[in-house]
């Protein structure tokens, strides 16, 4: 069986976790103990030298990175739907990721780590970022339902999790309309799992 380890609390492992729930696959869940440390203990630098959650593990494969854990389960279990194999829509994918893996990261991200875990972080530069990524966000969205494709992917799943937690630092979604409809698109999928302090977009 899989074994993920993870912070409960954190966005990167909830998004392999709604991954795993929408490919319907059993896991064990492994709680790696921040406070104390656990995640930069030698056993666990074994599986991920950057001493991070989330990694995977699968019978004799290990997989460090929530957006490369999503392309293994897409391309492993996904029976092609999540991650396409025509050049330009897997480009378009991978854009994406790496947009979760950067903008999102040093943007929503940051401002969570902040006020709700009280993390220093340079609040303009954040803030800044945030903007920018939901504009740019909004305005695909006004014209597509999905991210990066026609249909939904793990694009989506992966910028997912610091959007629909960007409330927790005081980041107010309400002006972005076509932000919100892809969130409920994403909150309706079947296998759909939430975590504390996520927010549910309400009908409108
Ligand atoms: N690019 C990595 C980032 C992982 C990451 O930042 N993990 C955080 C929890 S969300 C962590 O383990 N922080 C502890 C640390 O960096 O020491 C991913 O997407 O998995």
């Amino acid at each position: 069986m899989m074994s993920l380890y993870e912070f409960a609390l954190s966005g990167n492992c909830h998004k392999v976790r709604l991954m795993l729930s929408l490919l319907g696959l059993d896991y064990r869940s492994i709680a790696v103990n921040g406070g104390q440390r656990q995640h930069k203990s030698p056993a666990f630098i074994a599986m991920n030298p950057f001493g991070q959650v989330p990694v995977l593990t699968d019978g004799t494969v290990t997989i460090r990175d929530s957006q490369a854990i999503l392309v293994y389960l897409a391309k492993h279990y996904g029976k092609g739907y999540w991650l396409p194999d025509q050049a330009d829509r897997l480009a378009n994918v991978i854009a994406w990721l790496a947009t979760a893996a950067n903008e999102v990261a040093q943007g929503p991200n940051r401002l969570r780590l902040h006020y709700q875990f009280g993390r220093p972080v340079n609040l303009d530069e954040a803030e800044q970022i945030t903007a920018n990524l939901l504009h740019i966000m909004q305005i695909r969205l006004e014209q597509h339902d999905w991210l990066a494709d026609d249909q939904a992917s793990i694009a989506d799943i992966a910028v997912y999790p610091y959007i629909a937690l960007a409330p927790d630092g005081k980041v107010d979604l309400v002006s972005y309309p076509a932000i919100l409809v892809w969130m409920r698109k994403i909150q309706a999928l079947p296998g759909y799992v939430s975590m504390p302090g996520m927010w549910i977009a309400q009908q409108p």
